[in-house]
C-alpha cells in the first residue's frame, strides 16, 4: 500500500469497531479499523484508505496524535477511550432523573485528569424540583468550586440555550450524564441535523424511543462541535495515582499548598486545610466526601494499574 493513497479524515461516529469517518471535503463514509491493534474513537483524526472497488469499505489505517482522550475504566478494570481531542467535557443534571453527583464528579475528575476542561449544566431548570433548596445547594456546590455552571431548559427555553453557544463555540465538546437528563435533546437543538439520525434509530429498533446507541459528533453552527454519547450507569476514571486524585477537585487543589504536608491526601493528617476548611462547610462535605470515594475506588485498581506499568 503506497503512501499517498492514504488521506486524512475524522472520526465522527463509532459503534465499537465499525466508524463513520469523513474527509477534508465533508464526505461521510462508513470504514472498518485496518488490522487488530488499531483502535480509534469519535473525534480521532486518522488517515483512510478509500474502498478499493464495489462492495469494499474504506479502511482506517493510522490513528494521527492526540491533543487528548477521554477514557473510563470498564467492569473488568481495564482503561477503555471513549472521545478523542476533547477540550471541554460537559456533564449534565436534572431534578428528574433523581441525579447521582457522584458520577457526575468522577466524570469531572476524569475530564480534569485528561487535561479537559469541564463545565456543568443544569437541564430541566422549569421544573418546580430544580427550585428546591436542597437541589440548589448541591448545584452552587460546583460553581463555588470554580465550574461553569449554566441552568437551562433544553425542551421549552430557546432563550436559555444561548449560553450553551458561548460556552461550545470554538469547542470540541461531548455531553455527558445519566440517561434521560436531556443529552439529546440538547444536542437537537444545537444542531438540528443530528435529530433525523435518533429519530431513525429508534424507529429501526421500534422502541418508540430515541434511545442513544452510538457516540456521535455533530458540528454547530454557532461553532464548535458536540459529541453526544449513550447514557452510562456508572463512570470512573482511568487509574491514577492517590496523589493525581485531588486533580479532578479544584476547590481541594486550590487548599492543599496550605496543607502542613506537601504530600496530604487530606483524610486523617495533622494540619490539613481540606479537611478543616470541611468541618467549617466552607468545602462542601458532599464534594469531599466524593473525593475520599474516588480516592478508594483508585486504590481498588492499584493492582491492574501495577500489572499494566
Ligand atoms: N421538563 C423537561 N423535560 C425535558 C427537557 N429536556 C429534555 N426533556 C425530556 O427528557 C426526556 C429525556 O430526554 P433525552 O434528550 O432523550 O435524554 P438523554 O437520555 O440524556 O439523551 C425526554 O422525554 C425529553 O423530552 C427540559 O428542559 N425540560
Ligand atoms: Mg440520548
Ligand atoms: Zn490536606
Amino acid at each position: 500500500m503506497s503512501e499517498a493513497a492514504e488521506t486524512p479524515a475524522r472520526v465522527i461516529e463509532s459503534f465499537g469497531r465499525r466508524v463513520i469517518v469523513e474527509s477534508q471535503a465533508g464526505v461521510r463514509m462508513p470504514a472498518e479499523l485496518f488490522g487488530k491493534r488499531l483502535n480509534c474513537v469519535c473525534g480521532d483524526e486518522v488517515m483512510i484508505r478509500g474502498p478499493q472497488g464495489s462492495g469494499d469499505v474504506a479502511k482506517v489505517v493510522r490513528v494521527l496524535p492526540r491533543r487528548s482522550l477521554f477514557a473510563r475504566t470498564d467492569s473488568r478494570g481495564r482503561t477503555e477511550p471513549l472521545a478523542a481531542n476533547l477540550s471541554l467535557l460537559v456533564v449534565i443534571i436534572a431534578p428528574e432523573p433523581e441525579p447521582d453527583l457522584f458520577i457526575a464528579d468522577r466524570y469531572l475528575a476524569g475530564a480534569a485528569l485528561a487535561n479537559i476542561a469541564g463545565a456543568l449544566i443544569v437541564n430541566k431548570s422549569e421544573l418546580a424540583g430544580a427550585q428546591e433548596p436542597e437541589f440548589q445547594a448541591r448545584v452552587n456546590d460546583y460553581e463555588r468550586a470554580g465550574y461553569r455552571v449554566l441552568r437551562i431548559s433544553a425542551k421549552h427555553d430557546e432563550q436559555s440555550v444561548a449560553p450553551v453557544r458561548a460556552l461550545l463555540a470554538g469547542a470540541s465538546a461531548m455531553l455527558v450524564g445519566q440517561s434521560g437528563v436531556g443529552k439529546s435533546t440538547l444536542t437537537n437543538r444545537l444542531a438540528p441535523e443530528s435529530e433525523r439520525a435518533t429519530r431513525s434509530l429508534s424507529d429501526a429498533t421500534g422502541e418508540g424511543r430515541h434511545t442513544t446507541v452510538s457516540t456521535a459528533l455533530f458540528r454547530l453552527a454557532s461553532g464548535g462541535e458536540l459529541i453526544d454519547s449513550p447514557g452510562v450507569r456508572d463512570y470512573a476514571p482511568p487509574p491514577v495515582e492517590d496523589a493525581m486524585v485531588q486533580v479532578g477537585w479544584p476547590e481541594i487543589l486550590a487548599l492543599a499548598p496550605e496543607c502542613r504536608f506537601n504530600n496530604c491526601l487530606h483524610i486523617r493528617e495533622p494540619g490539613c486545610a481540606v479537611t478543616a476548611a470541611v468541618a467549617e462547610k466552607s468545602l462542601s462535605p458532599r464534594r469531599y466526601e466524593s473525593y475520599k470515594r474516588l480516592l478508594n475506588i483508585m486504590r481498588g485498581l492499584a493492582p491492574e494499574y501495577e500489572r499494566r506499568r
